[in-house]
C-alpha cells in the first residue's frame, strides 16, 4: 500500500511538473489514528519522513523546479492526524534529508481548529523562510472544518493575517480552499468565489489605511513597538554579565506604575476594521 501511494505520488509529481506548477501541496489527512496502540507515532514519523526524502531525491534527479509544502491540520478525516498544526510541521521538516525543498501550505480553518492565533503561525513560518503557499477560508472556533468563504468566521483574525501578509511582501501563491454553501445555486457559488477575493482586497485596504493613520503610529509608539526591535544585549552576553547598573537602572515602581496603551491600540485597529475611521 505505501509503495503503490509513493508511486502514485511520483506520477501526480511528473503531472504536477509537466503542468508548470512550482509549489506541491501535501496534506496528510490520511495519516493518523483513532487509538492509542493503532500506530506508533515515532516509527509513523520515520515512515513520513522516508516518503519525503525519496519524494525530494526524485523531484532533484528530475531537475525539477518543484518544493513541497505540507498542510498541517488537526483532526477529520483521522481522529488525530499526524503534523497536526503549522509548529509540528516545522520541526518535522528540520529532520529531513533536504529540508530546504519542503515547506509549509498553513490553511486558516484549520489552525483555528485547534484553537490557535492563524497570524502568529504565520508569522512564524515568514520567520522560518517557510510560508511556500497559504490556504485562505475562514472557521467559527473549534469545530468541524467549516471551509467559509474568506471574510466569514473569524473577521479580526482575517484582518490580522491579510495586514502580516501585505506588510511582510509575501509573494507566494494565495489560494482560496473554502465550499460554498450546498445551499447555493450556481450563482451563489460564483459570488462566494468572487467574495473571497473581494474581502482579501478590501481588507488589505483597511491594512493600508491602518498603519498610514498617524494616530495608529503614535499608539504604535506609545506600546512601544519599537523597542521590541532593539536588542536585548547589543554587547553580548559578556557585556550584560558585566552591566551593573541592569539592576541599579531598572525602576521596578515606574515599570509597575506605567500602561502599555495595548488596548487603545487595538480599539484603533477595530475601527479601521468597521469602516469608522
Ligand atoms: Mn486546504
Amino acid at each position: 500500500m505505501r509503495r503503490y501511494a509513493l508511486r502514485k505520488t511520483i506520477r501526480n509529481i511528473d503531472l504536477a511538473a509537466e503542468l508548470g506548477a512550482s509549489v506541491y501541496v501535501a496534506w496528510g489527512g490520511r495519516e493518523g489514528a483513532e487509538s492509542g496502540a493503532a500506530k506508533d507515532v515515532r516509527t509513523a514519523l520515520d515512515r513520513l519522513k522516508e516518503a519525503f526524502d525519496l519524494l525530494g531525491e526524485y523531484v532533484e534527479q528530475q531537475g525539477y523546479d518543484l518544493r513541497f509544502a505540507i498542510e498541517p491540520k488537526p483532526n477529520e478525516p483521522r481522529g488525530d492526524i499526524l503534523l497536526p498544526t503549522v509548529g509540528h510541521a516545522l520541526a518535522f521538516i528540520n529532520e529531513l534529508e533536504h529540508p530546504d525543498r519542503v515547506g509549509l501550505n498553513p490553511e486558516v480553518g484549520h489552525e483555528q481548529m485547534a484553537g490557535l492565533n492563524f497570524p502568529h503561525g504565520i508569522a512564524q513560518a515568514l520567520w522560518h523562510g517557510k510560508l511556500f503557499h497559504i490556504d485562505l477560508n475562514g472557521q467559527s472556533g473549534i469545530k468541524y472544518d467549516q471551509d467559509l468563504r474568506f471574510g466569514a468566521g473569524d473577521l479580526r483574525q482575517a484582518f490580522w493575517l491579510v495586514d502580516l501578509l501585505e506588510s511582510a511582501g509575501y509573494e507566494g501563491p494565495k489560494h482560496f480552499d473554502f465550499k460554498p454553501p450546498r445551499t447555493e445555486d450556481f450563482d451563489g457559488v460564483w459570488a462566494s468565489a468572487a467574495a473571497c477575493m473581494r474581502n482579501y482586497l478590501l481588507l488589505a485596504e483597511r491594512s493600508r489605511a491602518f498603519r498610514a493613520d498617524p494616530e495608529v503610529q503614535a499608539a504604535l509608539a506609545a506600546s512601544r513597538l519599537p523597542e521590541l526591535a532593539v536588542r536585548t544585549a547589543e554587547d553580548g552576553l559578556a557585556g550584560l554579565l558585566a552591566d551593573r547598573t541592569a539592576f541599579e537602572e531598572f525602576d521596578v515602581e515606574a515599570a509597575a506604575a506605567r500602561g502599555m496603551a495595548f488596548e487603545q491600540l487595538d480599539q484603533l485597529a477595530l475601527e479601521h476594521l468597521l469602516g469608522a475611521r
